[in-house]
């Protein structure tokens, strides 16, 4: 008894354990702020990365807690398995059909927070169409009549005998209902799935998984794989390709699509990231999360001379916004509105004692922002009825499209009446960087395609030509398991380097903005010497931020526009193209790479993937679904071999398309060029 009294007397006298700033960041703003909170003795996600390991069983995919008789625990033995597999649960369900019902969890779980935003943005476009509200219009007419015949809305009606345009208000109206009955219609499927390749749209109806409608391919996945259902992880991989493309051809790209109607499609525009965009002298409030419908109304509310007055009133010099995750991305693409960080940087923009308020809206929000606004003067409010928290110093202020101005108003409101109650010295990391962001669909077609076709041939034409390599699409978010950043910044650096052109979006695409990736003259730094010349002559980044995470659509209709521009083949698959998410966490991100692979992409994600206790199964995910969809699941934590076996997938496309001699040739000149230039 008395030894064990010492023991634990000698446990508490250890010292925490807390990260290591120089090996949890690329990112000085980040590494300073981790220090302050560890002088201030607050610990963040960093330190708790540290302390807290993860599960090894849940690691390789195989707990199955889905019953009562469990949790059954299945590792793979350390020696692998030679000869049958014997691992079963109480019920009898192998390791493979363990790894791919939790799988496929993920997915429902992504697909839902995805496709669930984009109903409550359709919903608030509802509102508008029936003119309940006043404070949203319509603000790109030109998308809402492109979308329309998707759904198969008249964009014209014909008077006395001659075909006029028809009222929008009209189009509008029809329009909303109709995407809105997406969620839940009993017959049919998708309407946007025919926005997809031809050959792409017949390979999934083959294959039997068009998704009838979102909710129900959502649901039949929970179905699936509740306990003794479902037990055939084909199977179960073929429900969530379904359910993905229910959010990636469905709930994402309607919620990318009624944004860019409601609150204006973005342009290339000029704005800055990192921690350093916040002010000392500023009331500083923090929007953090994912539906935009609230956040553009806090911007508005911010930028009226009303508000500026009062936040003048009370001593601050203006008010100055800063975005977190993708609600960051949002009204950055829109507004230009700053990124204050990722998601990883969420609870350090508050150890700055400089955030008046931070509020947020749903996903990604970490509950341990409450302890650490408790620490200081920050107003922590949270808007959405379904993402409360329970810890007292929370405020609620729920958002109503309805009266969406008013509520915006109280919320600057409350961030100016507590600027003067600052209490904590303020420490303000000094960095922060240019970034041109706000690329779209459209705005690719203008700087990189051709004017005469009026589609990506520039684009198609440098592919080609061999000057641009091939095009990646880099997400995702970041993981407390991986340094901050560097899965994102190495592999981007290593595909521009090669000449990859990069589309990006989520955290990914905020990384890119606060190591300063995202300007014109990074071509010049960073590329290869082809992507360089094209990226010059046109004067775009080599790094083109696409949004937030539901903008994934963009890649796709992207990709989708270089197929119909011609010479790259006849499906997504054809493309010298691949898909990464280097510090993945989400579940959100499974959905998406399931999507993408479903669509044809090749896709690497880093860190790991809870697959390594079913090889079988993985085996399936990394090889085999490469036969039906063209497309396929690759993991690779070490960044550069990550961009590496992009790079090698990109040039095994190009030869498949008989254009890797044309590359040699450009490189050749290239090279010849620069030893010119050196005589
Ligand atoms: O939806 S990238 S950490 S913020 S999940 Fe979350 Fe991941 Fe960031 Fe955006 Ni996307």
């Amino acid at each position: 008894m008395a030894e064990e009294n010492k023991t634990v007397k000698a446990k508490a006298v250890e010292p925490k354990k807390v990260a290591d700033p120089a090996t949890a960041t690329i990112c000085p703003a980040t590494g300073q702020m981790i220090t302050r909170a560890q002088e201030l003795g607050i610990d963040t996600v960093f330190d708790r990365a540290v302390t807290l390991k993860p599960c090894n069983i849940g690691m390789q995919g195989t707990c199955c807690k889905i019953c009562a008789m469990g949790p059954c625990r299945l590792p793979l033995p350390k020696g692998g398995i030679e000869g049958e597999d014997t691992r079963k649960g109480l019920c009898g369900a192998t390791a493979n059909t363990v790894a791919a019902r939790n799988f496929a969890r993920m997915v429902a779980a992504g697909v839902a927070a995805h496709s669930d935003h984009g109903r409550s943005v359709v919903e608030v476009f509802l509102s508008v169409a029936r003119k309940e509200t006043e404070d949203y219009t319509i603000k790109d007419p030109g998308k809402l009549l492109q979308i329309a015949p998707y759904f198969d809305v008249a964009t014209t009606v014909e008077v006395d005998g001659e075909e006029v345009d028809r009222d929008l208000d009209e189009i509008a109206l029809e329009v909303a209902e109709k995407a809105l009955n997406e969620w839940g219609k009993p017959e049919g499927e998708l309407s946007y799935l025919k926005r997809a390749p031809e050959p792409l749209y017949e390979k999934w109806k083959k294959n039997g998984v068009l998704p009838r409608n979102i909710d129900r391919e959502v649901v039949e996945i929970m179905h699936r794989t509740h306990m003794g259902v479902d037990q055939d992880y084909k199977n179960l991989v073929k429900q969530c390709t379904r359910a993905s493309l229910a959010d990636g051809w469905g709930g994402a790209m309607m919620a990318t699509d009624f944004q860019d109607i409601m609150f204006g499609s973005p342009s290339p525009l000029q704005s800055e990231a990192n921690m350093g965009i916040m002010k000392e002298d500023h009331v500083n409030i923090i929007i953090h999360g994912h539906e935009p419908v609230l956040s553009e109304m806090i911007v508005a509310a911010a930028q009226s001379k009303e508000m500026i007055d009062y936040a003048k009133e009370n001593g601050a010099k203006g008010i100055q916004l800063g975005g977190i995750c993708c609600t960051g991305n949002e009204i950055l693409q829109r507004h230009g509105v700053p990124t204050a960080g990722t998601f990883l940087q969420q609870e350090l923009a508050i150890i700055t004692g400089a955030c008046d308020a931070m509020v947020v809206d749903v996903q990604c929000v970490f509950q341990n922002l409450a302890n650490v606004a408790k620490c200081f003067h920050t107003k922590l409010i949270t808007t959405h009825p379904i993402a409360r928290m329970e810890q007292e110093n929370v405020l609620h202020i729920e958002f109503d499209e309805h009266h969406a101005m008013e509520d915006a108003k109280r919320i600057v409101t409350i961030a100016i009446d507590n600027f003067e109650n600052r209490d904590v010295e303020v420490m303000i990391p000094p960095h922060k960087s240019t970034q041109i962001a706000g690329f779209g669909v459209e705005s690719i077609e203008y700087h990189l395609g051709g004017t005469f076709r009026g589609s990506y041939y520039t684009l198609n034409d440098n592919i080609i030509n061999g000057r641009i390599r091939g095009v990646a699409g880099v997400v995702g978010c970041n993981n407390a398991r991986t340094k901050h950043n560097e899965g994102h910044i190495t592999i981007i650096k290593e595909l521009i380097k090669n000449d990859v052109l990069v589309l990006t979006t989520g955290c990914s695409a905020i990384a890119c903005g606060t190591h300063g990736l995202l300007t014109p003259e990074t071509a010049g730094v960073f590329c290869g010497p082809g992507l360089a010349e094209v990226c010059e002559t046109v004067g775009i980044p080599p790094v083109l931020h696409l949004g937030s995470c539901v903008d994934n659509s963009r890649i796709l209709l992207a990709a989708t526009e270089m197929v119909k521009a011609g010479g790259l083949g006849k499906d997504l698959c054809d493309l010298p193209a691949a898909g990464s998410a280097p510090e993945w966490m989400s579940e959100k991100a499974i959905a998406i790479g399931q999507y993408f692979v479903s669509s044809g992409v090749y896709t690497v994600f880093g860190y790991h993937m809870p697959l390594d206790g079913a090889p079988v199964l993985k085996a399936y995910l990394y090889n085999e679904l490469e036969t039906i969809y063209g497309g396929k699941w690759d993991c690779e934590p070490d960044p550069v071999k990550h961009a590496r076996l992009m790079i090698a997938h990109i040039d095994k496309k190009r030869k498949e398309l008989g254009i890797d001699k044309a590359r040699e040739r450009v490189l050749m000149d290239m090279a010849d060029r620069q030893k010119l230039e050196l005589a």
